[in-house]
């Protein structure tokens, strides 16, 4: 059959009705019925030795679509569709969008999947299937509420599956079940993500918004994927998560070696476990109990076999970010664990005074990260200037002992999503114009350097890009309801809240730009300044930078002076499906986090890629994309990392200081609790964030605020010429080869699991 019939047959099965009959809801099940079909007749990937990457986080996003270019039917279908009077783009629409992810961590844990795959790697995911993931957010009285994300339906990308094992907590056993989804390569085999869950999970519980009893660790296991900064009653539940998520991952590990009749005590030929963060660190321990305690090894086997296996990723260098867990705590969740535990710590003692290096410190509180390092083989940072802040300053002890542990691998992010799926113009155009080629080697983009001077080539990215804005500008005004101008420059920071990575100081530049236009300084292209952003619920200052940010909105927007030069628009749940839009629309990609404090981001690489120039701080993998597109092809501004690590060093940094010595900082910033700020917001938010800048401003936003101010206008003036900035667009889409993940995929097979690639 080929597919218009299969799918003929699908609607008629499954409605009763012919394609042109059935509705985009219906016609959704049965795409995803005929691609799931697909799947299970797709080769599964196979080798001698594995990759199993455990992650707290998976942020999957929407899969159809991926899934439908994966298999190579993507173009197929939507021919098909169009015969039939239908849209393949408004039928992704009705897909839910999982939230298995707070941000950059799981993202990239999802473009992993796709590359190792991608690559013909035998490897697969696990985690947790949590039923409403990371909460919706909300915008009420221009505060952000949380709601649950309700994504599971009855037919959806899981799979159950007959799997399921018994996990012992110190006061209860649970019974998990395994739910799989499949993993395409493009154009290649299937792996599967794995998702464990609880047997008794009861949705039922959720409350209000997204309150549930917390205790109920039967009924709430798998409910809720935690905030990056969970609240203090939280911490239990995270930790039951955590060891359900490695009880049933080393299990599952297991079971797999020995139904291929494996030789455990050379587990590492045939596994290397990836921990994704510290969030899965407890499968060392875990997998160490077990193999004494079923499979006869002593203590120094186990942790010789354990340690050979296991490789660990840091993300973050934020200290509050490292997890510490009270061994209290473990006590009651994991009381099993806490012998080895106790034992690892001993022997690191055994061997080492330094109190730095300790895996139980003085306050018995637990460092999961360091039993990362002395039990895995391979520590990796995440960016060229990370690993290497790691290796001089975070983690220099342990640099110092284990130099050959360290290695970096820098982030990438999937082609496939992020140019493929969510730029088919582009990527059609790039195709004609280049070739194939970069599909399956992303390097090949550099290729279109050859056309730097080539009118045709340089309007044409241009027109590609005034499309992508219009799309945007007509989905923003039928989801939001603000009017948004394509010819105005675009604007955009999209990522977590927080305040390292200093949202806080575009809005102080807002201020600045409002009130200059008030004075009559009217810039000559109109600007539209457009974020996205979810707050942990419990971080009150990222919840009041959101405030502060739809207050501008609220007054830009509809202040008949200022509107027609600039506009602010905060989307709301900003998501996946949301970056999909918004990035290929960008032409000035905000990465201003303070330098030191961004591990990588990988946002910055899918807006590169397509086509937006970046204004950046010397940190993450900016460093990269400047080294890659040089000078004249980015605008980097502020204090860079070894200064600012100075200042932490020193304590020297007073922001008042600087707030005293620039009326124009002291201008932007008094804007916060002025009187018109205060009539269109809330007083108690708006103080509260004027006196942490003042008073505070750990994050130092003023330090970077003057520089940042004029290097945003030079790049607004640089924009109009308009041959200086499409050239701009061209070498930042040709140099983007190097952030495919399947680089980084590649990289990490070569240094730290030696697979055999297909
Ligand atoms: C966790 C916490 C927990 C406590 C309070 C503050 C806080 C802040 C952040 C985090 C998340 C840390 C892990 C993480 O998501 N890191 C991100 O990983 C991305 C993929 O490597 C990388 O691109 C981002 O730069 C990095 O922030």
């Amino acid at each position: 059959m080929n597919m218009e019939e299969q799918l003929t047959k699908l609607t008629q099965d499954m409605y009763g009705k012919t394609i042109e009959q059935t509705t985009d809801q219906e016609l959704y099940y049965a795409v995803l019925k005929l691609s799931k079909d697909l799947l299970n007749t797709t080769a599964p990937i196979s080798g001698d030795k594995k990759i199993y990457y455990i992650s707290a986080e998976f942020l999957i996003g929407k899969l159809l679509s991926n899934n439908l270019i994966n298999l190579g039917v993507y173009d197929k279908l939507d021919e098909v569709l169009k015969a039939h009077g239908k849209e393949l783009s408004k039928i992704e629409e009705v897909e839910p969008e999982p939230s298995l992810g707070n941000g950059g961590l799981g993202r990239l844990a999802a473009c992993f999947l796709d590359s190792i795959a991608t690559l013909g790697l035998p490897g697969d995911g696990i985690g947790l299937n949590y039923h409403f993931g990371l909460f919706k957010q909300v915008f009420k009285d221009k505060l952000q509420c949380a709601e649950k994300n309700d994504w599971i339906e009855q037919n959806s990308w899981l799979n159950k599956t007959d799997v399921t094992f018994d996990i012992s907590f110190g006061d209860r056993k649970v019974k998990s079940r395994l739910y799989d989804i499949d993993v395409v390569g493009y154009e290649q085999g299937v792996n599967k993500l794995h998702l464990f869950d609880i047997e008794s999970v009861d949705e039922s519980i959720v409350e209000e918004g997204i309150s549930f009893d917390k205790e109920d660790i039967e009924k709430n296991l798998t409910l809720f994927l935690y905030p990056d900064d969970s609240d203090e009653a939280g911490n239990l539940l995270r930790i039951y998560q955590q060891y359900f998520m490695v009880s049933n991952a080393a299990q599952l590990i297991l079971a797999e070696m020995k139904e291929k009749q494996y030789d455990l005590r050379r587990m590492y030929d045939y596994a290397v476990i990836q921990i994704n963060d510290t969030h899965p660190t407890m499968v060392i321990p875990e997998l160490i109990r077990i193999l004494m305690e079923d499979k006869a090894f002593t203590m120094d086997e186990a942790i010789d076999v354990v340690s050979k296996t296991c490789a660990y990723t840091n993300h973050t260098i934020l200290a509050e970010a490292l997890e510490k867990w009270p061994l209290e705590y473990l006590e009651k969740v994991v009381p099993q664990l806490v012998p080895i535990i106790k034992e690892l710590d001993k022997r690191v003692r055994a061997k080492y005074d330094d109190e730095k290096v300790q895996i139980i410190d003085k306050d018995d509180r637990v460092h999961m990260a360091h039993i990362d390092i002395h039990y895995g083989f391979s520590v990796n940072g995440v960016a060229a200037i990370h690993t290497e802040i790691l290796k001089d300053t975070e983690l220099n002890h342990f640099y110092k002992i284990y130099p050959e542990k360290f290695n970096n691998k820098t982030n990438g992010i999937t082609f496939r999503r992020w140019l493929l799926s969510c730029n088919r113009e582009l990527a059609g155009y790039l195709s004609e114009t280049i070739g194939e080629g970069f599909k399956h080697d992303a390097d090949d983009l550099e290729k279109l350097l050859k056309f730097a001077d080539d009118q045709a080539v340089l309007d044409k990215l241009a027109a590609i890009k005034m499309q992508k804005k219009e799309e945007l500008a007509a989905y923003v005004k039928e989801k939001e309801g603000v009017e948004l101008d394509p010819n105005a420059i675009f604007d955009i920071q999209v990522k977590r809240l927080h305040e390292y990575k200093r949202q806080q100081m575009n809005a102080l530049y807002i201020i600045h730009k409002y009130l200059e236009i008030k004075a009559g300084k009217k810039p000559s292209t109109p600007v539209t300044f457009i974020f996205g952003a979810k707050a942990a619920p419990a971080y009150v200052i990222a919840q009041d930078i959101i405030h502060l940010l739809l207050v501008m909105q609220e007054i830009v927007n509809n202040d008949p002076d200022v509107s027609p030069y600039m506009k602010v628009l905060m989307v709301e749940n900003y998501n996946v499906s949301y970056a999909e839009k918004l990035i290929p629309a960008c032409d000035i990609s905000e990465q201003i986090s303070l330098a030191s404090k961004e591990a990588s981001g990988t946002g910055n690489m899918k807006f590169m890629l397509n086509g937006a120039v970046t204004l950046g701080t010397a940190d993450g993998a900016n460093v990269e994309i400047h080294d890659l597109v040089g000078d004249d092809n980015i605008y980097v501004f502020g204090k860079d990392s070894d200064t600012v690590i100075v200042h932490y060093e020193k304590a020297d940094y007073v922001s008042k200081d600087y707030y005293e010595k620039s009326p124009v900082i002291k201008e932007a910033v008094d804007f916060i609790v002025s009187d018109l700020a205060v009539k269109h917001g809330h007083k108690e938010n708006l103080e509260r964030l004027y006196k942490e800048l003042l008073n505070k401003d750990w994050f130092m936003t003023l330090l970077d605020l003057e520089d940042y101010i004029e290097t945003k206008d030079r790049m607004l003036k640089d924009y109009e010429d308009r041959q200086k900035w499409k050239k701009m667009m061209l070498v930042n889409i040709a140099k983007a080869g190097f952030f495919s993940s399947d680089r980084t995929i590649a990289e990490y097979n070569r240094d730290i699991w030696k697979l055999t690639e297909k």
